[in-house]
């Protein structure tokens, strides 16, 4: 009996042991083919991969484990004040956590986002030149960015690059976005700058680029930071290609503070598992039922702080960072920053990056503009 119900699994054709037939289509795809014919019917396997074939390989991970390690290391010993990366928030539950925020009633930044890109998609797109690519720095699942690209296929086939250091986050929003008639999607699992390079440099030298940046993530930079970064975006383009940036603009300090302090405590579980990961990845012991999550406006910079505050005084070892520290009780640990802008600012910033604002959609609902910048 067992051998008869092995040779019926067996005699199952199996696409997965057969030859791969190996293409690349440019653009970085690379499809591999399995086929097996069995009585006259066909099974195939097709994956499409984009070059990120390599992205999970040991060596990849080790040196994810010491640059995270040397990070921690760095701004958790800074004098005064104590920090940590906040592109750190962002493992696969960070990312969850942060869908999350995303439609909590208090958080109004996304849905603000989303219903300018909506209700401006075709006036935005129009204002574009021809052929024209489209990057994303930062794609998230990618969501909103659904009706900018709808409403270029309608024009033409549209080559989509987001660029995103979470994998999950990436994953899903390849998925999303493929579906999109006329559009294809090749993500890249980059830091922003590495990526934008990346899809840079491969383009044709006809194509244009769109740039997105979306979602007030510039708020995350500080201002001067945020300035440089611009002009590093600049140096990537080409005269008369676009970067269309996202501003959350300056309201009261009330509106604001609830948005990133929430009563449900969604944000207050994104910001403490900065710790959680730090445990998981770096061998941590931090106790998480020690600290308490804080959102703070600080109105000289013009920016939401978010701050983990040790409850008392405690030391902590984090193995793979080869530190321990004792946090004083009520000190804390500054994990994030959102800047907030005047709607003017914008135009400045966008001169000392090399751009030219074009034009500016604001939300009336919860202030915050999409801004077409275009490169000089
Ligand atoms: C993703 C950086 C735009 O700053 O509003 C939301 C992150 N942090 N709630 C923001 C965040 C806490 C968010 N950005």
């Amino acid at each position: 009996m067992p051998t008869q119900s092995f040779r019926a699994a067996n005699a199952i054709p199996n696409p997965l042991v057969a030859e791969p037939i190996v293409t690349e289509s440019g653009n970085g795809v690379r499809r591999v083919e399995r086929r097996t014919v069995d009585r006259g019917v066909e099974f195939r396997l097709v994956e499409s991969a984009p070059d990120r074939a390599v992205r999970s390989t040991d060596n990849r991970q080790s040196r994810h484990v010491a640059e995270f390690a040397a990070d921690v290391r760095a701004s958790l010993t800074i004098p005064g004040q104590r920090e940590l990366p906040s592109k750190y928030l962002y493992d696969e539950l960070g990312s969850a956590l942060f869908e999350a925020i995303c439609v909590l009633p208090e958080y109004g930044v996304t849905r603000a986002d989303a219903r300018l890109l909506q209700r401006y998609a075709n006036e935005i797109v129009n204002r574009l030149p021809s052929p024209i690519q489209v990057a994303e720095l930062g794609s998230g699942s990618g969501k909103k960015t659904r009706w900018i690209l709808e409403a270029l296929a309608k024009r033409q086939r549209t080559y989509y690059y987001p660029i995103e250091i979470s994998a999950s986050a990436l994953a899903a929003c390849e998925k999303e976005m493929g579906q999109i008639d006329l559009v294809s999607v090749v993500g890249y699992e980059k830091t922003y700058l590495d990526g934008l390079r990346a899809v840079a440099t491969r383009r044709d030298s006809q194509d244009h680029l769109l740039v997105l940046f979306l979602g007030s993530t510039i708020g995350n930079f500080d201002r001067e930071a945020g300035n440089a970064f611009l002009r590093e975006v600049r140096k990537q383009l080409r005269p008369g290609d676009a970067l269309l940036l996202g501003t959350d603009l300056v309201k009261d300090v009330d509106t604001q503070l609830l948005a990133y302090d929430d009563p449900a405590g969604v944000t207050s579980a994104f910001d403490l598992n900065i710790l959680a990961r730090i445990n998981r990845e770096l061998g941590g012991n931090f106790d998480l039922y020690q600290f308490k999550h804080e959102a703070r406006w600080n109105a000289q910079e013009r920016r939401i702080e978010m701050h983990l505050r040790s409850l008392r005084e405690k030391t902590v070892t984090i193995r793979e960072a080869q530190l321990t520290i004792t946090l004083r009780a009520g000190e804390t640990i500054w994990t994030e920053s959102s800047h907030k802008y005047h709607s003017d600012d914008v135009f400045e910033m966008a001169q000392g990056a090399g751009f030219t604002c074009t034009q500016q959609w604001i939300d009336q609902e919860w202030p915050f503009a999409q801004n077409l910048l275009v490169a000089e």
